[in-house]
């Protein structure tokens, strides 16, 4: 149905109230996490989202992993990259791109990698990365600068070809499914040894890795300078939004209490009513249960 046909997922009380900050609000935030794309398809790290194959998706997001077994490493990436490609922004994506457009001093901070919140148009200088692109590549040799954005190509050598069926994203028969329940041992893997691999076009030696941040890693620098302009400047904060994230990985999730810290009020979104930010919620806060693709669209109506 139509957003107008669709009866309001929002408590009317919360909503005006809210919407009542918003329109007096400034400098306003977004945490983005994968609850936001959970609604376009994409597995949550939480729950049954959070397995690959055998494999507890944190476990693969490791420079460990990606030394240790590469091949193994790239096929999650690659499977995660096509997965990301056939699934689509949801109406959470366009309205937050929407709010960028007519506040220019809206700034989401957002920790998917899957790509989504670039294609719903969101404008680019309000709109940091914390954690990389699924769609950026580098060289995984410390000494090699080599850095790639918008590779798209899927997949990205042929050796990384997802098996046949590549059924719709949105479907209950998604390859995540069918992934979740094999194990490497009966995927008929390819050898993948680096000679299949994607390899540096710069240094010649080095194999490319994903462009996303992995557990152990630092954030990328300028992403990190951009926000810390944003949050050491003496002009409070007047609202963030926590937008489909457990907020258990730092250091963005420490955004949440920094923005309270300067005066922000939270606001957070989320399908579990026990996902709360470290601290709970407190005084003053909102929260809305449900899901982020139909919450967000009309909070920000
Ligand atoms: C660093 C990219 C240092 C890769 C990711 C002990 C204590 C504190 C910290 C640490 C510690 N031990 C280690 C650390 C540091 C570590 C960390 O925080 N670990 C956690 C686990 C404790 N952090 C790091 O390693 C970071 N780097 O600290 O570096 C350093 C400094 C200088 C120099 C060198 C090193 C790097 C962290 C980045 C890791 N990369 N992603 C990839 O994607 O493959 S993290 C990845 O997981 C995501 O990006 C995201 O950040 C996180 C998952 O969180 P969510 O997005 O929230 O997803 P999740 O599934 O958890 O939750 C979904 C939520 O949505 C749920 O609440 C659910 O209820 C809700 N939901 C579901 N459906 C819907 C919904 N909501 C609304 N609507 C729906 N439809």
């Amino acid at each position: 149905a139509s957003s107008a046909a669709r009866p309001s997922v929002v408590p009317q009380e919360q909503l005006a109230s809210f919407q009542q900050h918003l329109s007096r609000s400034t400098r306003i935030l977004a945490l983005l996490g994968a609850g936001l794309s959970a609604s376009s398809g994409l597995p949550t790290f939480r729950g049954a989202g959070g397995m690959w194959r055998t494999h507890d998706a944190t476990s693969l997001a490791t420079p460990e992993a990606f030394e240790r077994d590469p091949g193994l490493v790239w096929q999650f990436y690659s499977y995660r990259r096509h997965m990301a490609l056939k699934a689509k922004p949801n109406a959470a994506h366009y309205a937050l791109a929407e709010l960028a457009r007519k506040r220019r001093d809206f700034i989401t901070l957002s920790q998917n990698v899957d790509g989504l919140s670039p294609r719903a148009l969101h404008p680019a200088d309000q709109l940091k990365l914390l954690h990389g692109s699924l769609f950026d590549v580098k060289c995984s040799d410390f000494f090699c600068k080599y850095f790639e954005s918008n590779n798209y190509t899927d997949p990205i050598v042929p050796a990384l070809a997802i098996p046949s069926d590549d059924s719709d994203p949105t479907t209950t028969s998604t390859l995540a499914a069918k992934e979740a329940d094999i194990s490497d041992i009966n995927v008929d893997i390819p050898e993948l040894d680096h000679s299949h691999l994607p390899k540096c076009p710069e240094c010649k030696s080095g194999l490319l890795r994903p462009g996303v941040v992995w557990f152990g890693e630092a954030l990328p620098r300028h992403v990190m300078e951009h926000v810390d302009e944003y949050m050491t400047d003496e002009q409070p904060i007047d609202l963030i939004m926590v937008i489909g994230t457990s907020a258990k990985v730092y250091p963005a999730a420490g955004y949440v209490d920094l923005a309270r810290s300067k005066g922000a009020r939270v606001a957070i979104i989320n399908m579990d009513a026990n996902d709360v930010p470290a601290g709970g919620l407190q005084d003053g806060d909102w929260f809305f249960r449900g899901d982020a693709a139909q919450i967000v669209p009309e909070l920000l109506k």
